[in-house]
């Protein structure tokens, strides 16, 4: 595909590109930013999402296909606001849209919305997944079929309020010596019903073998999990939020522990950075956002894809924006 570093969808404004190959396209499950002239804080009120339009592409034209609103919350019975972050699974020959959004309490829940076809619409269940919360689902299908759903972010994410192992509307990060909040992961159960299990910690380690500190903001996790393999390796990558680096780390077991290998993208335009990985027709792409239209307004956004290249010995080459 072209080299593309410039706003890929201009005509809504787009974020949190989650980009998988379906039926030999690249289909893109983006939030949909809503301008307004509300508060910008540090619990992220400023992202008001409240429905998803599906995209795709392919490397036969420049045409980006806007498939249109495929999920809106009013058609959620559980959702009272904020539709953050989405991704996609297929498996049971069903797609499995993946969604956090706040609750009628005020809670960020994860819901599943599904469709036959990869641009949707999507049906909504009535219900979020029985025991999840936080933000930022991200399905990640091994080879032998098992999905398992890696989420969580801090702040506006809540993720620090389950430090206990229950919610804590008081919840705060830890001290800066001790060991990060760590991001979340749960194997689905085959029928895709609910986790099949509790959600366990992803821990990350320095290559000394320790544990990444709460303090170490330009390493430790924040926000937006993905994973991907390559070589036989899982490879999980992040935001760090409050330092906006998209870095990774690496282990042999999707359950990890992970070991910190650098970073892929130096900071973009705007406060967030969010990002998937995708292979397609032999090459490596990387899906991002900034605020480049917008002129760096936090929450008016815009999708962006560049190549993300492998070094010979699996590392990336970090890319500056
Ligand atoms: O789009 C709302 C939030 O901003 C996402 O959930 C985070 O990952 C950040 O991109």
């Amino acid at each position: 595909m072209k080299e593309q570093k410039t706003p890929l969808i201009s005509h809504i404004f787009t974020a949190d590109p989650s980009a998988h190959v379906f039926n030999d396209r690249i289909y893109i499950y983006p939030s949909h930013d809503i301008p307004h002239d509300g508060e910008d804080n540090d619990n992220g009120d400023e992202y008001q999402m409240q429905d998803y339009h599906v995209f795709s592409i392919d490397d036969k034209s420049d045409e980006v296909i806007d498939h249109g609103q495929v999920l809106h919350q009013d058609d959620v019975p559980w959702v009272s606001e904020q539709m953050w972050a989405p991704d996609v699974v297929y498996k049971n020959d069903t797609y499995y849209l993946f969604f956090p959004a706040r609750d009628k309490d005020g809670i960020f829940r994860l819901g599943i919305a599904e469709s036959k076809k990869p641009e949707g619409p999507f049906a909504p269940r009535k219900d979020y997944v029985k025991g999840s919360f936080s933000i930022d689902p991200c399905s990640f299908k091994d080879e032998d079929d098992k999905v398992y759903i890696l989420f969580g972010g801090l702040w506006g994410g809540q993720l620090e309020k389950y430090r206990t192992g229950t919610f804590d509307p008081n919840g705060t990060e830890p001290p800066k010596n001790e060991h990060a909040v760590w991001p979340k992961i749960a194997m689905m159960k085959d029928d895709m019903s609910e986790f099949a299990e509790e959600p366990r910690d992803i821990v990350i380690l320095d290559k000394d073998g320790k544990e990444l500190l709460a303090g170490d903001e330009d390493r430790r996790y924040f926000e937006d999990p993905w994973m991907h393999k390559h070589n036989g390796k899982y490879y999980f990558s992040y935001s760090t939020g409050t330092t906006h680096y998209i870095v990774y780390a690496v282990s042999d077991n999707p359950y990890g522990p992970f070991t910190y290998q650098g970073r892929i993208l130096e900071p973009v335009l705007g406060w967030t950075t969010h990002h998937s990985i995708v292979e397609y027709h032999g090459k490596t792409y990387l899906f991002y956002h900034d605020c480049e239209i917008s002129g760096g307004i936090n929450h008016r956004r815009n999708v962006k894809y560049c190549e993300l290249k492998y070094r010979p010995d699996g590392t990336f080459e970090t890319i500056v924006p």
